[in-house]
């Protein structure tokens, strides 16, 4: 019997090694955009540079779980852009060893961060910290963090940067959730001021439909 315990709990070691080497996580592109989806959420703070660049959608049946962000860290006297780019991680059923990630256009600064994930459920609402235009000869770094809702109530905030204000929180994506996002970018300014990431907004799409 003892030997036998052994066996299982050796299988369970290997098996559970085994399901962590295979999470499979493949960006989307704009592969799955035909995807219909109920509203966008948006909030009402963002920055006016630049402009909106194009949707990437999460695959059907999947949706946000999780994301990362791409932050510059504090460059001081330098030509600081805080928020580059918001990466969700997409799933379907909960499963979360079948992943999909989706970006839209994001900025050329900093590392991206570890993912960060509702413990059940999907993302389903979110706020902007935005950094308002800091004059002719300021240094603009537009958006500086986001924070997401998870329909399972917990709040998850990224690893951005302290400038600026949260806004409101956006509409609540119900009976389903964020699905997709598209990004409003400020072009590479060569030797002038960068801002980078000025604004976002979500797909919300509904559990229902395939
Ligand atoms: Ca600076
Ligand atoms: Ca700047």
């Amino acid at each position: 019997m003892a030997s036998l315990l052994t066996v299982v709990a050796v299988l369970a070691v290997v098996s559970g090694g085994l399901c962590e080497e295979k999470t499979f996580l493949q960006r989307a592109g704009r592969a799955f955009n035909s995807r219909q989806y109920r509203s966008l959420l948006t909030v009402n703070n963002g920055e006016k540079f630049g402009n909106w660049t194009w949707p990437e959608m999460c695959p059907d049946g999947f949706f946000a779980v999780g994301f990362s962000v791409r932050v510059e860290s504090n460059q001081y006297g330098g030509d600081d852009t805080a928020l580059n780019g918001i990466r969700l991680i997409c799933a379907k059923d909960g499963n979360r060893n079948f992943l999909y990630s989706v970006e839209s256009h994001t900025g050329y600064f900093g590392e991206w961060s570890h993912p960060q994930y509702c413990p059940t459920g999907v993302l389903s609402s979110f706020q902007l910290r935005v950094e308002p235009h800091q004059g002719l000869f300021g240094d603009d770094t537009a958006v500086t963090n986001v924070k997401f809702r998870c329909s399972s109530n917990p709040m998850l905030e990224g690893p951005g940067m302290t400038w600026g204000e949260y806004s409101h929180w956006s509409n609540e994506c119900k009976d389903g959730g964020i699905c997709g996002i598209e990004t409003k970018m400020e072009d590479y300014q060569w030797a002038l001021d960068d801002s980078s990431l000025n604004d976002v907004r979500f797909h919300c799409c509904s559990q229902k439909v395939r």
